[in-house]
């Protein structure tokens, strides 16, 4: 029984595993606890920074209140730049790719995050959340946007940090989902749900059915069904807050694309996909109704997606109603 296990040495313990590891990635991921750790202090403290911000103070650095995700983006940028490890990192906050500085040392691996999703929601102490992506660089050279266009199915790792009455991190490098649970006494994430299992079939639905009017008819079939079949509405607004709970307790998210947004709402490379392979590592299945997400060819950096994701039997059943969408249309 490993639970307690600090993350550092589960790394160290998974390193070992894989014959060929040169601890490159061990040393990469343990960077990325440092700007984890960071996040969550701020985020904790967020409500008075927001309060105190609002009345016009500063904070206690003297430094202007900046937007708490524009923190966490500068946060995982400043701690993950210089480590060694990668050779470009993309962001929600950021257009284009965010290059190394040229006097720091590159490594074989790109890093995709959505630095701080569901932010609006930290005024009203919501859990909210950052999203991780983790591909190898393949080509030589300089890091071109070209380089992050990857599958899902080609990820190294993927995880996200749910900042909520606990700060949690959950990740696979496809050997089953692990979570960790940061104990601010000691500074450690420590090991609490080793090999996450998401139930075959859940009982809640999570969509946002304010977007009823645009819906397509294979959504408002399906959602209709799960109704009739008295599943429990459960949406927070914050996707990884949504899957979360669908993960341990099963059940299926769906932002599906509908009339007012064609492509979906949300980001395929640093949401969809990292939530997608966690999601297939713990037996659940994600796609866009039509298509398994970690096998969309992205086209753009920041390019948008339609989403069902959660319990393999949910989503398969969900996948019916599309369907039948397709050969209705
Ligand atoms: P809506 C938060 O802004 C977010 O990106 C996700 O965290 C969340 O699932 C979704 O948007 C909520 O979108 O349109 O329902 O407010």
């Amino acid at each position: 029984m490993r639970v307690g296990m600090p993350l550092t040495k589960f790394l160290l313990e998974e390193q070992r595993r894989l014959p060929h590891s040169t601890g490159n990635f061990t040393g990469l991921f343990s960077d990325l606890l440092v700007a984890a750790k960071i996040i969550s202090r701020e985020v904790n403290k967020a409500g008075l920074i927001n309060i105190l911000g609002e009345a016009g103070y500063s904070n206690v650095q003297g430094e202007e209140v900046q937007k708490l995700d524009e923190y966490a983006h500068s946060a995982i940028v400043k701690t993950m730049e210089h480590g060694g490890h990668l050779s470009g990192m993309a962001s929600e906050e950021n257009k284009g790719v965010i290059k190394i500085p040229d006097n720091y040392p590159r490594g074989g691996y790109l890093l995709l995050f959505d630095p701080l999703d569901g932010s609006s929601n930290i005024d009203v102490n919501i859990s909210i959340g950052t999203i991780f992506s983790i591909i190898r660089k393949d080509s030589a050279g300089e890091t071109e946007e070209k380089d992050f266009l990857k599958a899902g199915k080609e990820q190294v790792c993927a995880g996200y940090i749910i900042y909520g009455s606990s700060t949690m991190l959950v990740y696979t490098t496809g050997f089953g989902v692990h979570g960790f649970t940061l104990d601010p006494s000691v500074g450690e994430f420590l090991l609490s749900h080793e090999n996450i299992r998401m139930p075959e079939k859940g009982k809640i639905y999570s969509i946002n059915e304010g977007n009823t009017k645009n819906w397509f008819p294979g959504t408002q079939r399906y959602i209709e069904a799960v109704k009739e079949n008295g599943y429990s509405a459960r949406y927070v607004g914050s996707l990884v807050a949504d899957f979360h709970r669908n993960l341990l307790k099963g059940g299926i998210f769906l932002y599906p694309s509908d009339r007012k947004n064609a492509e979906g709402k949300l980001r395929l490379l640093y949401e969809a996909n990292p939530l997608a392979f966690i999601v297939e590592q713990a037996g659940g299945r994600a796609s866009t109704g039509k298509e398994r997400t970690l096998e969309i060819k992205p086209r753009k950096l920041h390019q948008r997606t339609s989403l069902i994701i959660g319990s393999r039997a949910d989503v398969e059943e969900a996948e019916k109603f599309w369907r039948e969408e397709k050969a209705a249309l």
